[in-house]
């Protein structure tokens, strides 16, 4: 058994950014991280891959060499989580015990969960999913192979991780279309069968109370962002279907199947693809699920404003597998670690976190609309706008994409998973004139 001031339990953007400012503060010797994979990915990066404009490569680096150097970095799997003894036990049986523990594992792609997804993932080039590293390259290359038919984009009814990422690529794909102006436009049924969620927690109340935040799309966005992006879809030949739930994929057939969620008794209904991107059910790793650490839905139960676990006062979370009620995303992300190293120093001091972190919700989604315009949407908790910039961003913007695709990268590698960008909150504050919240 190893002793540590900080245990980290998973390095993607969140754990990666806490390991790297605990060790900087506190020195060598005093961090362990806990990560398996050999490389960290800039998953925001994916919907330009997806959309042909990066490479996959652009959108990882080593682990190693992000990794900070008086940390002491396990390379496995945290295999138990046990919080009444303070340790954590990985897949090779290291136990390590810590006085704090920072549990940020994220989300896991539940493939399975739509019958046929892994087996059209493998075998047919016109079934792609930006969700992943090893398939997010064979998206553009349906783009390409297009010829005639539906090209269908489809939203789980469960919480995702950048729940626009699904919208993002169907605008990608529409404009790509558009550009290469194919005769058979004018036939083009381009659906998007978008899942309305406040629709599914009506009907879904009485047989899935497990799932705690089942957002509809304008819970999701807020309505300044949502009547922008009704507003997109209807300018353009975009069919919205709602209530629909994929559930399998033939793909010898080209045939995908949904369950209608606003039925009484189960009822399905079967598309004919040529294109499908799909995006899977998502949940946080077996391994935080099982743990005392998660509420019944398997997510992890922490204060949604300091962070600080609900149970267990020497733990705390981030990101994607906390139930922090706003939108999962890298931008969330960074503006909880300031959070979280609030509440850690108050925690240390026996202050109380509640007194000094107040995270207030702050995520974004910069809706890339095209292959030269973004819709940055920003909001809070209540889904009140939260814009960094003094001038509307409910306006598709040349600026805003070069923003997503050039600047974001750089302040991601350079700042935030170094520790050092605690989210846009400063600079919302100065270019509104102190006038912000
Ligand atoms: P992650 O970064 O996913 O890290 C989790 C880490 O835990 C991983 O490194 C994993 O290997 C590790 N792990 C898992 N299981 C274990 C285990 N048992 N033991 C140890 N380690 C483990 N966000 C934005 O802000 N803007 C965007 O435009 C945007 N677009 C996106 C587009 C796509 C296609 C995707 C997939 C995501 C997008 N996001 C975007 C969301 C963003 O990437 C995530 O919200 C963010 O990375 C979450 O950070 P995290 O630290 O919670 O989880
Ligand atoms: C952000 O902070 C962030 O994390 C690094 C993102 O993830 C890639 C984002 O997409 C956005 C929009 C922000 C917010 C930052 C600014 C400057 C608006």
């Amino acid at each position: 058994q190893k002793e540590y001031k900080f245990v980290v339990a998973g390095a993607g953007s969140g754990g990666m950014a806490m390991a790297n400012a605990l060790t900087r503060k506190f020195g060598k010797g005093k961090v362990a991280v806990v990560e398996p994979s050999e490389l960290h990915f800039y998953q925001p990066m994916w919907t330009l891959v997806g959309g042909g404009i990066k490479t996959k490569e652009d959108s990882s680096r080593t682990m190693s060499s992000l990794m900070p150097k008086g940390a002491d970095w396990y390379k496995d799997r945290v295999a138990k989580l046990d919080p009444d003894n303070n340790t954590v036990s990985t897949t090779q049986g290291d136990v390590l015990k810590y006085e704090y523990l920072i549990v940020a594992l994220g989300f896991e792609l539940n493939i399975s969960s739509i019958k046929g997804m892994q087996e059209a993932l493998d075998e047919d080039p016109m079934f792609c999913c930006n969700y992943s590293y090893n398939y997010v390259d064979k998206t553009f290359k349906a783009f390409q192979n297009f010829k005639k038919g539906n090209a269908i984009f489809t939203q789980p009814a469960s919480p995702i991780k950048c729940a626009g990422a699904p919208q993002k690529i169907m605008y990608l794909a529409h404009d790509y279309f558009r550009k290469v102006n194919f005769t058979f436009l004018s036939q083009l049924l381009f659906s998007f069968i978008l899942f309305s969620l406040l629709q599914f927690r009506m009907a879904n109340c009485k047989m899935q109370t497990h799932i705690i935040q089942p957002r509809a799309p304008k819970d999701l966005w807020g309505p300044k962002f949502v009547a922008v992006l009704t507003d997109i879809c209807k300018s353009r030949d975009i069919t919205v279907n709602v209530n629909h739930n994929l559930v399998e994929v033939r793909h010898d057939k080209k045939e995908a199947i949904f369950k209608l969620m606003d039925k009484e008794t189960p009822e399905y209904v079967t598309y004919q693809y040529e294109m499908l991107h799909a995006t899977p059910h998502m949940s946080p790793p077996e391994v935080l699920k099982s743990s005392p650490l998660a509420g019944p839905a398997g997510f992890m139960t922490v204060n949604k404003h300091t962070g600080q676990h609900t149970k267990y006062s020497n733990v705390v979370g981030l990101g994607d597998c906390t139930d922090i009620p706003t939108s999962r995303t890298a931008a969330a992300v960074a503006a909880q670690t300031g959070m979280l190293k609030q509440t850690l120093a108050a925690i240390m001091n026996n202050h109380d976190p509640e007194k000094v972190a107040h995270y207030d919700g702050y995520t974004s989604c910069p809706l890339i609309t095209g292959y030269n315009t973004c819709v940055l949407a920003e909001f809070d908790f209540d889904l009140n706008p939260l814009e960094t910039f003094p001038f509307d961003q409910g306006k598709e913007r040349r600026t805003m994409y070069h923003l997503k695709k050039d600047f974001m990268p750089q302040l991601y590698w350079n700042m935030m998973v170094k520790g050092l960008w605690n989210g846009p909150g400063l600079m919302r504050k100065l270019s509104h004139f102190g006038f912000s919240k």
